[in-house]
């Protein structure tokens, strides 16, 4: 029933429905594996192989607001965008979201832009497997151009940044300084530093914070071979300020990367598949009154009366896994 209307979705995806796609995310984002393994099984091969644009930051240094610039900036170049804007919390937080969506409205009745907000929500693997999994969905729907902006706080909006190739990290003047970021864990990953609200006084005092720690070493950024120094940007993203240079050091970054489109995909695929198979495990250690439930109390039990030694309870939980059952698939009986 629902695989059939899933398989239906996936082939309005080819004619560019964008209601086919809000629904395919909403599998990915709120249904079990069958659903999110039909999505993907589905899925058209995609004609394009998007790139990916991280944005993170303490809120309301302008992630939205450079995201809405660049998106105008893109589409004056002819690429179709999507954006993801992540929620890292829960469902709750739902009214600042909302806020960030009128904001882009400008590019509401833009056909070849695409705006949604993510959560984990009940999903054990988080986001780290979701994401990759709604750029799959957008892939597949022709997006050229996917931004995901985050919240730049936990470990989990790390995750996801993980699966941008070029990571912009935000920061503006009055919001906690440089070194306050830097402790936080954020500007490690950064490609590219953007100081937004330069119109603000105290914007050069952050760029030269910004550039002393990038001297210190302090700033690694997503490439290993390390000939690449994340540049720092000014801009102004309610006046769009700065964003053409801010887009020039985005595709240089692309460049220097020196990345081609199908080691981008198997690193992409990587990442997912071992986030998956995380999840799995999850899943199954958390299905209630199913047959592991009794092994994990039996196992447990044998290991606290000092029957067994702890890593052989482990050795039989991962045989008691089943781990060779097909992904979605009910359990034998
Ligand atoms: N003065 C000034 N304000 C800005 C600039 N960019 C964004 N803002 C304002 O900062 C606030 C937060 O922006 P928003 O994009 O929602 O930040 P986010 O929470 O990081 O996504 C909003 O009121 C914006 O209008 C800028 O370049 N200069
Ligand atoms: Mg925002």
């Amino acid at each position: 029933m629902t695989q059939g209307r899933i398989a239906a979705l996936c082939a309005g995806l080819v004619e560019g429905d964008r209601r086919a796609v809000a629904r395919l995310l909403t599998y990915v984002e709120d249904g079990d594996l069958s659903q999110r393994r039909a999505v993907v099984a589905g899925l058209p091969q995609p004609a394009v192989d998007p790139r990916v644009i991280g944005l993170t930051g303490a809120p309301g240094v302008g992630k939205s607001s450079v995201t809405t610039a660049l998106i105008g900036a893109l589409r004056a170049t002819g690429r179709r965008v999507a954006v993801l804007a992540i929620d890292p919390s829960s469902p709750f937080t739902g009214g600042a979201l909302l806020g960030d969506r009128i904001r882009m409205q400008s590019h509401h009745a833009d056909d070849g832009v695409y705006i949604r907000s993510m959560a984990a929500r009940g999903r054990l693997g988080g986001l780290a497997s979701a994401v990759p999994e709604a750029l799959m969905v957008l892939a597949a729907a022709g997006f050229d151009e996917v931004i995901i902006e985050t919240v730049g706080v936990g470990q989990s909006e790390i995750d996801v940044i993980a699966f941008a190739d070029t990571t912009l990290v935000v920061t503006a003047p009055g919001l906690g300084d440089a070194v306050q970021a830097a402790k936080a864990g954020v500007l490690e990953i950064a490609d590219i530093l953007v100081v937004n609200k330069s119109d603000l006084s105290g914007a050069g005092r952050l760029e030269s914070e910004l550039k002393g720690m990038l001297e210190l070493g302090h700033l690694v950024g997503s490439i290993s071979t390390a000939d690449w120094v994340p540049p720092v940007l000014r801009t102004v993203a309610v006046r769009g300020e700065g964003i053409d240079a801010l887009l020039a050091a985005i595709e240089d970054h692309g460049i220097r990367a020196g990345l081609p489109a199908a080691e981008r995909r198997r690193r992409r695929a990587r990442r997912w598949l071992s986030e998956a198979v995380i999840e799995l495990v999850r899943a199954r250690l958390a299905e209630p009154g199913g047959a592991l439930e009794s092994q994990l109390a039996e196992l447990a039990q044998a290991m606290v009366a000092g029957t067994l030694q702890p890593f052989d309870a482990v050795d039989g939980l991962v045989v008691a896994l089943g781990l060779d059952r097909p992904a979605g698939a009910p359990e034998q009986t």
